[in-house]
């Protein structure tokens, strides 16, 4: 389904005034400041997240799984799905694909099916960390770590074949999750756990096209509950260092242990440029993977502060990073659910190009920590709604995406279309 401009417009008309009223009142206020609204509304415009495919039926647990309908049960329902995303948001304009998840039965048809929504496919993910009816060997032990050559060897050939189909389609980077590890003291050593991943990640990196990036995300536990391989960002960089030009670190927030200095991390990474992508989702006790900002946003407006500040300076040559949401959970519509993270991810964007940069570092060489607080709170606490509004305005989206993604029922379409009870594949 695809929803009828026109719907949007008039929509968009009849919130207007109000709009405009708050915008203008914005840009006057941040104009006395130095800030060119224009110019960030230009930003916004231009920053582009993407979803992937897992995040569309309502997330499960280990103890149940309740579907709301109407859930996308092909990979052209998927598409279609980020389609609407992007059609309301402006934001949404790349899928992530998960490989065997998402394998395309035509793919110049999917990838035409894509561009007639105005997407990309972004990164595409492998799965080695479940067994899939057809396979050999089983990952249960592992997977480019094991012990047993033949399942490093079938683990790797699994992420080569990704390549594949993500070349196909247009995609120009691989990610990397493995559940590699152990759940007991003693199981795995240490060492040759790390090497065999490095050995296996050195033929997936070698099999790349030359234009393409490796993202190898790390995670500290979960599947696994005493060791993870790549458990934290020093592992995942040492092995993206050992790889190559090409093979970058990817931070998700939701891989961290409880209080980790995630802003720090970014910060390093990008100094060294090998910060390669980024997955949004936000917690409270573990990889909870629940709608961005939804608990911390304080926190995700430090850490767009350190991204920003990376991406503007001239020393580092950080590649522009991968930006995905990587949230999923079992009790909100789904599409809503994706919605608010977009806006949430914007918000903390926005007020993170508002931060006076030149204040703040001067601020620090004069040992003045009041002031860098005062500097970044001003930032933190601006009311930068009315300049996504303005954003979505200017692109053709929709002034408020979930107001009018309820206005329009555009769930009890999907319903209607695809019946109460398909199940996605993901998690
Ligand atoms: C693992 O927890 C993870 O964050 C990885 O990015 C996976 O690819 C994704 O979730 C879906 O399983
Ligand atoms: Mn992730
Ligand atoms: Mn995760």
């Amino acid at each position: 389904m695809r929803i009828d401009k026109q719907k949007i417009k008039q929509l968009n008309d009849q919130a207007l005034p109000e709009h405009r009223e708050s915008f203008d009142h914005l840009s006057d206020v941040l104009g006395r400041k130095g800030f060119d609204s224009k110019a960030i509304v230009e930003k916004l415009k231009e920053f582009q997240v993407a979803v992937p495919s897992w995040a569309l039926g309502t997330g499960g647990t280990r103890f149940g799984r309740f579907s709301g309908g109407g859930e996308p049960g092909t990979l052209e329902d998927k598409i279609a799905d980020v389609g609407l995303l992007h059609q309301l948001s402006k934001s949404a304009g790349a899928i992530s694909l998960h490989i065997p998840w998402d394998i395309p039965e035509d793919v110049q048809a999917t990838k035409e099916l894509a561009a007639s929504h105005g997407l990309i496919f972004d990164a595409v993910n492998s799965n080695t960390f479940q067994d899939q009816p057809d396979q050999e060997h089983s990952y249960k032990f592992g997977s480019l770590c094991h012990a047993d050559k033949e399942v490093r060897k079938q683990a790797v050939n699994h992420n080569l074949e990704v390549i594949k189909y993500g070349d196909a389609l247009g995609s120009k980077s691989l990610t990397v999750w493995l559940a590699d590890g152990s759940s007991f003291p003693g199981q795995l050593n240490f060492k040759k756990a790390f090497q065999r991943t490095l050995e296996s990640l050195q033929e997936i990196y070698a099999g790349m096209p030359a234009d393409w990036k490796l993202f190898v995300e790390y995670k500290p536990y979960e599947p696994n509950f005493y060791s993870t391989v790549i458990q934290d960002w020093g592992t995942s960089h040492m092995l993206a260092d050992k790889l190559g030009d090409r093979a970058y670190s990817l931070v998700d927030l939701g891989h961290h242990l409880p209080n980790t200095n995630i802003e720090q991390i970014v910060a390093t990474l990008m100094m060294v440029g090998k910060l390669g992508g980024f997955h949004f989702n936000d917690s409270k006790y573990g990889d909870d993977d629940v709608t961005v900002g939804a608990l911390k946003p304080y926190q995700l407006f430090l850490i767009f502060n350190e991204l920003v500040d990376g991406m503007e300076d001239p020393s580092s040559d950080n590649p522009y990073p991968a930006w995905m949401i990587d949230a999923s959970h079992n009790l909100k519509d789904p599409l809503e659910d994706l919605l608010q993270s977009l806006e949430a991810i914007k918000l903390a964007y926005a007020q993170a190009l508002l931060v006076d940069r030149t204040a703040l570092e001067e601020a620090r060489e004069n040992n003045d920590p009041a002031l860098a607080q005062e500097i970044l709170q001003a930032a933190y606490r601006t009311d930068v709604r009315p300049l996504l509004a303005e954003a979505r305005l200017q692109a053709e989206g929709a002034l408020d995406p979930i107001g009018a993604y309820r206005r329009l029922n555009v769930r009890k379409e999907l319903i209607t279309q695809r019946g109460e009870k398909v199940i996605s594949t993901g998690l």
